[in-house]
């Protein structure tokens, strides 16, 4: 087989199989025949990193040289998903290491397989860093993203009884071939105490922060490769290591465990990622989280900086651009204050035009409990220091608004950083908003609601400081590693062999969007990604699903907002026509969801709860004759959506519109040509635009309309009582037919949907979405049309590659010259 590869490729194969057998025995010390399959993942790993080292080594020595204007990503949330795969398709080595592989008589599927997802994150925010991260590398752009190094990272799902229960991520268990350990760059960091006066000669105020508990942070670098450049760039995430090793006064008085406890508090921080995404306020180890984050980073950023720069601090905005991924790491402008001010005695205006000008704050949510506030009585015991500056911040800032609206006390209160009242908070956003000179949102309709609505007065006093940028996906994950069988059709129809880089190519494939031969060639890969889910749904569910049937999907978080029950009334609504009508003539469905539930987010588990008994009922109908099944994938994850996107025929978008920030699955799935059904909602609008209305099914509620039925009062109940579909829908799920055992187990969503007034609409979306889902059904039956819509939204997908969003900002708010190696 080594024939089929060029003379080039052959020699890296070989170099490639030498590097796994030498990590084999001089880094496991293992004899081949000892080998287990991660044993020989880890070796290809490891031989597969070599590369990239030598490559990161010419990077950041080309950085440091040429003392490079870098940009900073301060994210809570890293959702890397597996790396071998990106990077060796990123170093361009794919053919060679499956080679490789095959030639030590292994199976690539099976290797890859083991594995196991870096999961740093919860959902959207955080695989956007990810993407973010993957096309800084790919253009060349100087960057390092900041983060925390979770021994524990997102929870493992699974199901017992059709309930989510949820296990512990061990990701770390066995180390990680990705990650380099950088001691000799370890942070000291302060937290507690207290803050005490000081004077010096000339009688300056200069206050001490004193009696600290100090933690350790150590940097764990993961190099991150661009697509076909040079280029690597790294990770940098922090993990938490106690100062001292134990107290030797408990130690001598003979308490071992006493005095090793201690040394185990300062390890907390990194222990685990918080589950909850878009809720979890006031927890005390989250702020400390956050701070210890920020605090190592920003420490770390100004030893580069002295170092090519000295004491320079005019230069500091020019050399540093700090992006801040939603409020979560927003007090490192105060810290930098701190440091500019107390440490490096800079006067205070002086120390804020630096930092206004380094720092942009991206938003990722309207909804009110996500954004971010801590009391201020926390704040006085975790960061007392930090409390002042924040209070003078505020002063000054309250001193501006006052002379832009003399008088306006009702203003100072709706802007103002601290929150009055009987509990004093600290608002998060507004720091944020305060403290830098961009604010973005994550897709048009999203931008706009933040000018018009959440920061609208901000959006007055700053009038060009909110902007918009529009999510993107990287094309290398989720179309050239995800769906190998597109990207070689692409090779066989002539498509540019650039195109991961370059996604504009893909619109030659409208040119074929008419031509049958490929629409069955097309329509065929299809078909191979969904025999291949249909063995991982075999596998993971125990249910067979026919890969001819429509394979319609809906993964992402469990949030009321996103609406899975509106999926699910969809549901109950066709099996209750099934059985009414045994003969009934609908398009055979694969309905798969995929999606975890915060762990105290009761609702949300009821509603997978819901699914999963539904399904369960269903699927052992023989009376529905396979027409309709039900899937619940457990424990969704990066390297699961890969195996998923490729297979959808059907992507559900149907959040409230105006809830959704913007959505990035919406964009994956697209992009392997799935058709979305949706609202026009977050980016589902940018989509409509870019595919055409005819590519696309949109339903329901508007935003306007959503606000109009907010400001007359909206009545569920005339909703339930006006259509008797959806009243037999809601009764029966909450009639113990689906959980005899556990009648009551659905009775919260029915609150939700009736008495609770129905937040997120979904009984006024109910109807013009079952209908909508009639017209996708219909289009699914004419297969050549079906055909041409998928191709045409492969086609017209360009907008979305985040090469697009990342060179927005890179040349609107970052202003970040490419720097080649
Ligand atoms: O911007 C990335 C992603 C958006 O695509 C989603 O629409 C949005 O819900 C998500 N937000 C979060 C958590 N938000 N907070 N805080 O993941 O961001």
């Amino acid at each position: 087989p080594s024939d089929q590869l060029s003379t080039t490729k052959t020699a890296s194969c070989l170099e490639l199989k030498q590097g796994i057998l030498y990590h084999m025995r001089y880094t496991l010390a293992l004899r081949a025949e000892q080998a287990s399959q991660r044993d020989w993942w880890l070796c290809l790993s490891l031989a597969v990193r070599d590369r990239i080292i030598d490559d990161m080594v010419a990077t950041q020595t080309k950085h440091n040289d040429d003392n490079v204007r870098r940009l900073y990503y301060l994210s809570m949330e890293y959702l890397m998903g597996r790396m071998l795969i990106n990077n060796v398709h990123n170093v361009r080595v794919f053919e060679e290491a499956q080679q490789a592989i095959q030639e030590l008589g292994l199976s690539w599927d099976e290797v890859c397989e083991v594995e196991v997802d870096m999961g740093l994150g919860n959902g959207g925010l955080g695989r956007l860093a990810a993407c973010f991260l993957d096309s800084l590398a790919t253009l060349d752009l100087p960057a390092i993203g900041y983060g925390i190094y979770y021994e524990f990272g997102l929870f493992k799902q699974d199901f017992q009884e059709g309930k989510q229960v949820e296990h512990p991520d061990t990701w770390i268990n066995y180390g990680t071939p990705w990650e380099l350990v950088r001691p000799e760059y370890a942070q000291t960091i302060q937290f507690y105490g207290r803050v005490e006066a000081s004077y010096d000669n000339f009688g300056n105020y200069h206050p001490l922060w004193v009696d600290t508990k100090n933690v350790l942070g150590i940097p764990h670098d993961i190099p991150v490769a661009g697509y076909d450049t040079k280029t690597v760039n790294f990770l940098r995430l922090w993990s938490s290591r106690s100062t001292e090793d134990f107290d030797l006064d408990e130690f001598n008085k003979g308490d071992y465990v006493e005095a090793v406890r201690s040394k185990a508090i300062g390890e907390t921080i990194s222990k685990v990622l918080y589950p909850n995404d878009k809720t979890e306020n006031g927890k005390e180890l989250r702020l400390v989280q956050q701070y210890f984050f920020v605090a190592c980073s920003l420490a770390d950023i100004l030893r580069r900086f002295e170092r090519g720069n000295g004491t320079d601090w005019d230069k500091l905005p020019e050399k540093a651009a700090i992006q801040l991924n939603d409020t979560h790491p927003a007090i490192a402008v105060v810290e930098l204050m701190r440091i500019l001010v107390d440490d490096k005695r800079l006067h205070w205006d002086h120390a804020w035009s630096l930092v206004t000008r380094i720092f942009a704050y991206t938003n990722h949510t309207l909804l009110p409990e996500a954004l971010e506030t801590w009391s201020v009585g926390l704040f006085q015991k975790v960061l007392p220091r930090h409390l002042q500056l924040i209070y003078e911040i505020n002063h000054r800032f309250m001193e501006q608004v006052e002379q832009r609206w003399p008088g306006r006390d009702d203003i100072k209160t709706e802007l103002s950083i601290i929150q009055e009242g009987h509990h004093k908070m600290v608002r998060m956003a507004h720091l944020a908003v305060v403290g830098s000179h961009k604010v973005n949102g994550v897709a048009a309709l999203h931008s706009e609601l933040l000018k018009s609505d959440l920061f609208a007065r901000f959006n007055e006093f700053y009038p060009d400081k909110l902007t918009n940028k529009t999510n993107g996906i990287t094309p290398r994950r989720w179309l050239l590693n995800c769906n190998p069988g597109l990207a070689q059709l692409f090779e066989q129809y002539g498509v540019e062999q650039d195109w991961p880089k370059n996604l504009e190519r893909l619109r030659k494939l409208e040119g074929l969007a008419e031509d049958q031969a490929f629409q069955q060639a097309f329509m065929a890969v299809k078909h191979q990604n969904k025999q291949r889910l249909a063995d991982v749904i075999k596998a993971e569910c125990g249910v067979e699903v026919d890969p001819t049937a429509m394979f319609d999907v809906q993964i992402k978080r469990l949030h009321e907002y996103k609406r899975q029950h509106l999926s699910l009334l969809n549901i109950l609504t066709l099996y209750h026509r099934l059985l009414n009508d045994p003969n009934l003539d609908i398009v055979p469905r694969v309905f798969i969801f995929g999606a975890k539930a915060a762990p105290g987010y009761g609702l949300a588990k009821a509603i997978i709860y819901a699914i999963n008994a539904v399904a369960n009922v269903i699927n052992n109908d023989a009376r529905v004759q396979g027409k309709l099944k039900v899937v619940f994938l457990p424990n969704y994850r990066v390297s699961l959506a890969a195996k998923i996107i490729p297979a959808a025929d059907l992507s559900e978008q149907i959040s409230t519109a105006g809830k959704e920030a913007s959505g990035t699955g919406n964009m994956k799935l697209a992009l392997n040509g799935a058709l979305t059904i949706g609202t026009l909602d977050g980016a589902n609008v940018e989509i409509k635009e870019e595919v055409g209305d005819d590519n696309i099914f949109i339903f329901g509620l508007k935003v306007e309309d959503v606000q109009a039925l907010d400001r007359h009062g909206y009545n569920p109940y005339d909703y339930y009582h006006g259509d008797e579909e959806l009243k037999n829908a809601i009764d029966w799920l909450c009639s113990g037919y689906f959980s005899p055992n556990e009648p009551h187990a659905f009775d919260e969503i029915r609150s939700a949907l009736l008495e609770h007034g129905d937040r997120f609409k979904v009984l006024a979306d109910y109807r013009a979405y079952v209908e909508c889902q009639e017209l996708v059904a219909q289009a699914y039956q004419d297969k050549a049309r079906w055909a041409r819509m998928a191709i045409m939204n492969t086609a017209r997908m360009a907008k979305f590659s985040s090469d697009r969003t990342t060179q927005e900002y890179a040349d609107e708010i970052w202003h970040l010259p490419a720097c080649p190696i």
